[in-house]
């Protein structure tokens, strides 16, 4: 329960309902500097008897040297280094509030910026902090050094159509070329390199990049495994970097973790993820304004009362907000954020189809700290009265979002070791099989939560 923990043990319980966890880890950090990575220890209980097997776990972020990836790695780090820092309130510790899973104990069971002219790709770490302009400048003082050997984020690709054009002075790192296969190779040996470099035994992948715009899914070329490896081949315009690296990480039995709106996870890579039984999670963190209309959604209907109309606005002035301006990569954003108000979220599943808006706007003034997000819930209630529910939420939008890429990089990883069988007796000798590869279990963090075909969605 201690939020300073840095180190946590889950106990082997006997079982969870129908699932039994074959093992699970011992978790601590691992104390070289340039990494972050988890130092653990598989334990397989068997006759009493503890086996103990040393693993490593890592995360690997695209989109490392952005406001949420510095912020991560930053605060991982203070938490590390026991740094404090002085703010207008007082002094302040590191912590993990907002993590479900480090700044609390999970039950498992019964016992059983501005960005001109700065070039955040190919920034170091230590400024991309101060660029990002997230943390409190004290903070971020103590902290640089330790950022600084973290070095630069990996060059990546850029393929200038996905994301807004406002992007392109960022884009200045790049993986030579514009062979897409070529690319997937180098991807694929990023991920073999930063695993044997650093002694992993699993490192999650996990796109917290800017926001690009919907891929079209066209038939021949995205919407199966096949077809997609062979677009991928042909360079096709369509492939986006997201469905790249996702499939550079299924390729090498890594599990990837959209924490963006777009739909990376095209037919295609689904496909390819249940042929190699390797783990996807998404899509977009759902940190601030849409978590609350997950809340409300429920509550509105458990009320019993008619929404009518759910209308949502929100401006900020961070990079986010700068990519956001443009209208392809808005239009993902704004069909995520719409999605606990769609066809698949509560208030449809009792009938209800309220009007819905999402309006972003770009206020580079406001910066990254404080984004305003305004919502009305206009509802008839009894004998034809109106119901009506203003809500305003400042979201210290890069302070919400990274405990959930905490959160989600741990459970994926918790949950690429889960196997299970039924316990009826028919079934005594069944084997035990994995989780199927999309991990609609990770809903919860998601605005738009991506789940095996007929499995309901759960927003709240
Ligand atoms: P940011 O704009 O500060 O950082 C994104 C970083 O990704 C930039 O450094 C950019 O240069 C880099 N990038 C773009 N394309 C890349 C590529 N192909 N390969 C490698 N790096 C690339 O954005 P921020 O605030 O960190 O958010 C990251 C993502 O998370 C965005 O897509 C945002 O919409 C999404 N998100 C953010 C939430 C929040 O509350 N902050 C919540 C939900 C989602
Ligand atoms: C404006 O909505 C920009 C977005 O990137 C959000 O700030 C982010 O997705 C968080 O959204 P929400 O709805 O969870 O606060």
């Amino acid at each position: 329960p201690d939020s300073q923990l840095e180190s946590f043990l889950i106990v082997h319980p006997t079982s969870i309902g129908a699932l039994a966890l074959l093992s699970l880890p011992l978790l601590t950090r691992v104390q070289s500097e340039n990494t972050l990575s988890y130092r653990g220890s598989t334990v397989d209980v068997s006759n009493g008897q503890f086996t103990v097997t040393p693993t490593v776990q890592s995360l690997m972020m695209i989109g490392m040297g952005g406001n949420n990836g510095s912020t991560l790695c930053a605060a991982i780090l203070a938490s590390r280094h026991n740094i404090t820092w002085h703010t207008k309130s007082g002094m302040q510790q590191p912590n993990y509030i907002g993590s479900v899973l480090r700044a609390s104990t999970v039950r498992i069971g019964a016992e059983a910026g501005t960005g001109k002219d700065v070039h955040v790709v190919g920034l170091s770490m230590d400024k991309a902090i101060e660029h990002a302009r997230v943390l409190d400048w004290d903070l971020q003082r103590q902290v640089a050094p330790h950022m600084a050997l973290l070095g630069k984020p990996l060059p990546s690709i850029y393929y200038p159509d996905f994301i807004a054009a406002n992007q392109e002075s960022r884009a200045d790192d790049l993986i030579a070329g514009t062979d897409k296969q070529v690319h997937l190779n180098h991807l694929r040996e990023d991920i073999r390199k930063f695993k044997a470099e650093n002694a992993l035994d699993r490192t999650v992948v996990f796109w917290t990049a800017n926001t690009e715009h919907y891929s079209d899914i066209i038939p021949v070329v995205n919407d199966t495994a096949d077809n997609l490896l062979a677009a991928i081949n042909a360079s096709h315009s369509e492939i986006s970097p997201s469905s790249l690296f996702a499939v550079a990480a299924i390729l090498e039995g890594e599990p990837f973790v959209n924490g963006a709106p777009q739909n990376t996870f095209v037919p295609g890579v689904i496909e390819l993820a249940e042929r190699h039984q390797s783990f996807i999670g998404g899509d977009n963190l759902k940190s601030g304004q849409t978590k609350l209309k997950s809340v409300l959604a429920e509550f509105l209907v458990n009320a019993g009362i008619k929404t009518l109309s759910v209308a949502s606005y929100n401006h900020l002035g961070n990079n986010d907000g700068h990519n956001l301006s443009a209208e392809p990569q808005f239009k993902s954003k704004e069909i995520s954020k719409s999605s606990v108000i769609g066809p698949k979220g509560v208030l449809a599943s009792k009938g209800e189809h309220p009007d819905h808006i999402v309006v972003i706007q770009y206020v580079p003034a406001v910066g990254d700290s404080t984004k305003r997000a305004i919502d009305e819930y206009y509802s008839e209630i009894f004998c034809g009265g109106r119901s009506t529910i203003n809500t305003f939420n400042e979201c210290e939008d890069s302070l919400l979002a990274t405990p959930l890429i905490l959160d989600l990089t741990i459970l994926t990883e918790l949950l690429t070791r889960i196997q299970y069988r039924k316990l009826d007796s028919s079934a005594a000798d069944t084997k035990f099989t994995a989780l199927y590869p999309v991990l609609s279990l990770l809903s919860y963090m998601l605005k738009a939560p991506l789940v095996k075909a007929g499995t309901e969605v759960v927003n709240a």
